[in-house]
């Protein structure tokens, strides 16, 4: 067990920051925008042909964080794009994805015209249509499945901000069938871990006070990699001013980097940790007793739960120092309240446990005394914003994605469960699938289940901007107007303080391609919805909303952000906390889960060794990279070398593998990658390698991205589910490795 050890946790010095490392934290500050400060134009005596042209404040979408930004364009181009210095969320810089949109919007593989496929499903041959064609035959499709099997059978998926306006769609057609990949294969088993505990989810973004913590501790979350404009600006003030980081991954990242204490645990065993620190800080009574006692119920039942979970139980289970492990806790201990272990964002690592060991970071956090305090997570406001009025939506049948007592504790419908029942037609048929702005070939798990569920539909429509994946199995393929090209519903923010901000057209669309309004706008119309788009156009919408909100849109559209008044977000502050859990206080033991069956405390399970002669596969965010999404954006290419396999040194020297030698990864059912690069480096452990994640594409329109790196999700052919919220864990694979050649 303590072989691993081999592989010491190190501890660094503290040190100032001087610029996160690998081109990261040094591409952002590269974004920095002094000029916004000196008004728009010139630098002090410079001419910079980028800053001559118009400038319009508007939100990024090339993630889902929504920082405020500011596009400078000139002849009809985006000739940069800065943070805007008005938006909370961006404070004047941006990450070096921000800076890419016009790799985006100026794409030559754009998807300009609407297309109806003519080859079989997945062939990738289509036809160019007229938006009256495509619009009609999807009516016509939708239609005959409703009356066959009615509204629920359609489903559809979505990801991103402009979805807004399909959900709405498919709400007033009468479907609950509406879910993202970013719940069950992202953030859902934390979301639920929180609500269960703390009565709320910690929010996207994150509500975290990094910048005033004394210490925080990044368990699997690497930032700096993960690039979180905001969290990423705190987290350099937080290491700048010699804040106790602590870093908990089994790969040196490059928050590790910048670590006073890095433990380099194996994977899988982050549970055993957790308990082991909530056991040091009990025990020896450096938790927030006061606070504990306050607001919190369940303690003792805690305390009898982790007695014997000792730092040396843990030390047996992780491969770390159980000194380590001691020294680790009383440090949170000594800084709480301003302490905080992150609660991370894509949390589907190992299914079965999932959500158990998101509660055993929420209890840390609890006994840490961060929520509601300053260097903790800060409890936010939000402004209000009242719709336009339309019509209720009909009563449908509950979401098809679980069967009864399945899952019982998910927030919202799961995606791969949509995907079962469109299989197997429990408990209704699910016919088509109308997919907005989501990858689903690579953002949901066992692709092969994808296509056979895609091949069994009626109908299956795609909106996107680029020709990804999912476009090439769509029967209608609907081109929507880049994130830089549209308005979109007004964007809501729970921050320090609320605020509004507006995404609005810095360029006209594309070619034929429409804003995601007007699409949703004009099918609800042929469906015969039209009563729930009863404004003229997008002027009157957003008009209409503002009035309702009391909100001017005029100062919306110059400034693309209103922010709301001053107001406590924190005890500090002056904030009375409350918690909206069934018995008002911070639950550490969880009725609600007892009651459905499931462990009231988290316990661990041990997870399956790597077999003789493979890896566990482990996967993750590169810096200039979101998902699939930005993979063909020939800006952010330039950026980032994301696409090669990490492999331990002395494993490489056992295998006679060298840097940069190309490899083919081979998983436990046989699965077979394509060639990959291998980066050897001794910045990870021997026993798994890790793939950033997003890469692979196949798709034959995205000349710039395919071929390029692999795709982690071939190699995920077996997913662990959380039963309690439906999670899909997809940590569990193992490969071994083959050189090619
Ligand atoms: P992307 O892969 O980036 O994200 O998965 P997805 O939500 O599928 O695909 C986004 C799609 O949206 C692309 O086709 C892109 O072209 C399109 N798009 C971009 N901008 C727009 C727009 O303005 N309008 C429209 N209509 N389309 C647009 C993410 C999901 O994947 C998530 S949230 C997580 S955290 C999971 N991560 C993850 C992982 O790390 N590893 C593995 N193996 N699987 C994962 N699945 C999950
Ligand atoms: Fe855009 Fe980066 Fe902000 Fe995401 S974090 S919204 S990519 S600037």
């Amino acid at each position: 067990m303590h072989r691993a050890r081999g592989m010491n946790a190190l501890t660094f010095s503290r040190r100032r920051f001087l610029g996160v490392g690998a081109g990261t934290m040094a591409a952002m500050a590269a974004t920095q925008a002094d000029s916004v400060f000196r008004g728009y134009g010139a630098h002090a005596g410079v001419h910079d042909p980028c800053t001559d042209g118009r400038v319009v404040r508007t939100v990024c979408e090339l993630c889902f964080w929504k920082c405020g930004i500011q596009a400078h364009v000139l002849n009809n181009h985006v000739t940069k794009i800065q943070g805007s210095p008005l938006h909370p969320l961006s404070l004047g810089r941006l990450c070096p994805r921000g800076t890419g949109g016009g790799g985006l919007a100026h794409d030559p593989d754009r998807l300009v015209r609407p297309l109806v496929r003519v080859g079989p499903r997945g062939s990738e041959r289509f036809e160019a249509v007229s938006w009256e064609v495509a619009l009609g035959t999807i009516a016509e499709k939708l239609e005959v499945i409703r009356r066959r099997h009615g509204p629920e059978a359609v489903a559809m998926f979505n990801h991103g901000a402009g979805a807004s306006w399909f959900k709405h769609l498919f709400r007033a057609w009468g479907t609950n069938n509406i879910a993202a990949p970013s719940f069950a294969q992202c953030r859902g088993p934390r979301d639920v871990a929180f609500d269960l505990t703390f009565g709320a989810e910690p929010g996207s973004p994150e509500t975290l006070d990094i910048a005033a913590s004394d210490c925080l501790v990044l368990i699997g979350s690497h930032l700096g990699e993960n690039m979180h404009n905001t969290q990423v600006q705190e987290f350099a003030d937080f290491v700048a001013k010699g804040g106790d980081l602590i870093v908990v991954d089994p790969r040196f990242s490059v928050a590790a980097s910048k670590a006073r204490t890095w433990l380099p645990i194996r994977p899988g065993t982050d549970t055993a940790l957790l308990l082991a620190w909530i056991h040091v800080l009990i025990t020896e009574g450096r938790y927030q007793r006061e606070y504990i006692e306050r607001y919190a119920q369940g303690f003792d039942e805690l305390a009898r739960h982790v007695a014997p979970f000792t730092p040396e139980w843990a030390a047996a289970e992780t491969s770390l120092d159980p000194e380590l492990i001691r020294s680790t806790a009383r440090r949170m201990g000594a800084a709480a309240p301003a302490a905080l272990v992150h609660p991370g964002r894509h949390a589907t690592w190992y299914g079965a446990d999932d959500t158990q060991r998101s509660r055993a970071i929420a209890i840390l956090d609890a006994l840490l005394g961060a929520w509601g305090h300053r260097g903790g997570i800060f409890v936010p406001a939000g402004m209000r914003l009242a719709p336009y009025p339309t019509p209720p939506y009909p009563s449908a049948r509950p979401a098809a994605d679980r069967r009864p007592d399945e899952a019982p504790f998910a927030l919202e419908p799961i995606a791969q469960g949509l995907r079962r029942a469109t299989l197997d037609s429990d408990p209704y048929p699910v016919k088509a699938w109308f997919v907005y702005g989501t990858n689903l070939i690579q953002s949901l798990p066992q692709k092969a289940e994808t296509i056979r569920a895609i091949q069994s539909l009626d109908l299956l429509v795609a909106v996107d901007v680029i020709p990804a994946e999912i476009v090439g199995y769509a029967d209608v393929v609907l081109p929507e107007a880049s994130y830089l090209e549209r308005y979109d519903d007004l964007i809501g923010l729970s921050w320090r303080r609320g605020a509004v901000a507006l995404r609005q057209p810095a360029l006209p669309p594309l070619g034929d391609s429409k804003p995601g309004w007007w699409i949703a706008k004009k099918l609800g119309e042929r469906l015969g919805l039209g009563a729930y788009f009863p404004w003229r156009d997008i002027d009157d919408y957003l008009e209409e909303r503002c009035r309702r909100s009391n909100l001017d849109l005029a100062t919306l559209k110059r400034d693309g952000v209103i922010v709301g008044p001053e107001r406590a977000s924190t005890v500090e502050e002056g904030l009375a906390l409350s918690f909206h859990t069934p018995s008002a206080k911070i639950e550490l033991s969880s009725e609600r889960l007892r009651e459905r069956g499931f462990d009231a405390l988290p316990v661990y399970r041990r997870p399956a060794d790597p077999p003789a002669g493979f890896f566990r596969l482990l996967y993750g965010r590169a810096p200039a990279q979101t998902f699939g999404r930005t993979a063909n954006n020939r800006q952010l290419g330039e950026l980032t070398h994301g696409d090669r396999l990490w492999l331990n040194a002395s494993a490489a020297a056992r295998l006679g593998v060298r840097n940069g030698d190309r490899v083919r990864m081979v998983n436990q059912d046989g699965a077979r990658s394509e060639p990959v690069a291998v980066k050897v480096t001794e910045r990870i452990r021997a026993d798994c390698v890790f793939l950033p994640h997003g890469w692979g594409h196949t798709a034959r329109g995205l000349r710039y991205a395919r071929g390029k790196g692999v795709d982690d999700g071939d190699m995920i052919t077996r997913v662990d589910v959380d039963p309690v919220m439906g999670g899909t864990g997809m940590r569990g694979n193992f490969v071994s490795i083959q050189r090619e050649g």
